[in-house]
């Protein structure tokens, strides 16, 4: 795992950023997210992301709501593409393959992640790093519910042991991809979906870097039961570990 600044090449040969014509701007970027009943906080981020990326970035929801959610997605120039609701990773799986930029953000719907700090993510992926996973832990996060932190600890625990480096935040939503890194790799998981997008990466010797967030309190309700949904996460971060080496 990368901790510091670096300008060599990631594994995909890119140098220094970009593209031979320079810097990706908010114009190469979508941003996209799962969106399930967030009427309450949809609203806020989509206004955050227009604010922050100057109205330059693409947002594609993938929507399994029986709320407004997905209309007040439309208004405010969303893509929005409906489908049942089938958890976390079929939605986004779908979102993430669905833009042509040639640089995708993921985030939640529910205010919790920090949209001021996009630029960020876009400078590290200018840097020439192939993903930019944010760090939710790495300040406390005292906003998130104290089971989910201990568990958050655990997997990344876990996934270090089984990964044979240090990674801090496996389950984050807000993270930075090159279109090309999700575009290579098959992704088989639903609720782990987050940290499969973090190990295979990894271990295909992609470069990636943890970088710090803020995480807020959410509005409305979660979607994920946090037992079940631990269960699942855990075994997804041990299959695909042992995939990838015996790959
Ligand atoms: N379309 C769709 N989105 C989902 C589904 N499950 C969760 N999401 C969205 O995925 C994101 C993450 O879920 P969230 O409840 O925030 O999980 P938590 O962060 O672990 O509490 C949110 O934006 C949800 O609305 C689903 O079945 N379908
Ligand atoms: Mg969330």
């Amino acid at each position: 795992m990368s901790s510091e600044k670096r300008t060599g090449p990631g594994a995909n040969g890119a140098v220094d950023g970009a593209t031979d014509g320079g810097e990706y701007t908010f114009e190469d970027v979508s941003v996209v997210m799962g969106t399930y009943n967030e009427e309450e906080a949809i609203g806020t981020v989509l206004a955050d992301v227009e604010d922050v990326t100057d109205g330059k970035a693409e947002v594609v929801c993938v929507d399994g709501s029986s709320d407004r959610t997905p209309e007040i997605a439309r208004e405010h120039g969303a893509t929005v593409i409906e489908q049942p609701p089938q958890g976390y990773g079929v939605a986004v799986r779908a979102a993430i393959l669905e833009p042509d930029r040639p640089v995708v953000v993921t985030t939640d719907c529910d205010d919790t992640y920090p949209m001021e700090q996009l630029p960020e993510f876009l400078e590290l992926i200018n840097e020439g790093y192939d993903v930019v996973s944010g760090d939710r832990l790495y300040h406390g996060a005292d906003a998130m519910p104290a089971f989910n932190r201990l568990g958050n600890h655990a997997f990344a625990a876990l996934a270090s042991v089984l990964l044979g480096t240090r990674v801090h935040d496996t389950t984050t939503g807000m993270r930075a991809y090159r279109r090309e890194v999700v575009e290579s790799i098959e992704w088989t998981e639903n609720t782990g979906l987050s940290a499969e997008l973090l190990i295979r990466p990894l271990l295909r010797r992609y470069d990636v870097r943890e970088h710090p967030i803020e995480y807020r309190e959410r509005a409305g309700e979660t979607k994920l039961d946090p037992i079940q949904g631990g269960a699942e996460i855990a075994k997804s971060i041990v299959t695909v570990c042992l995939e990838e080496r015996f790959r």
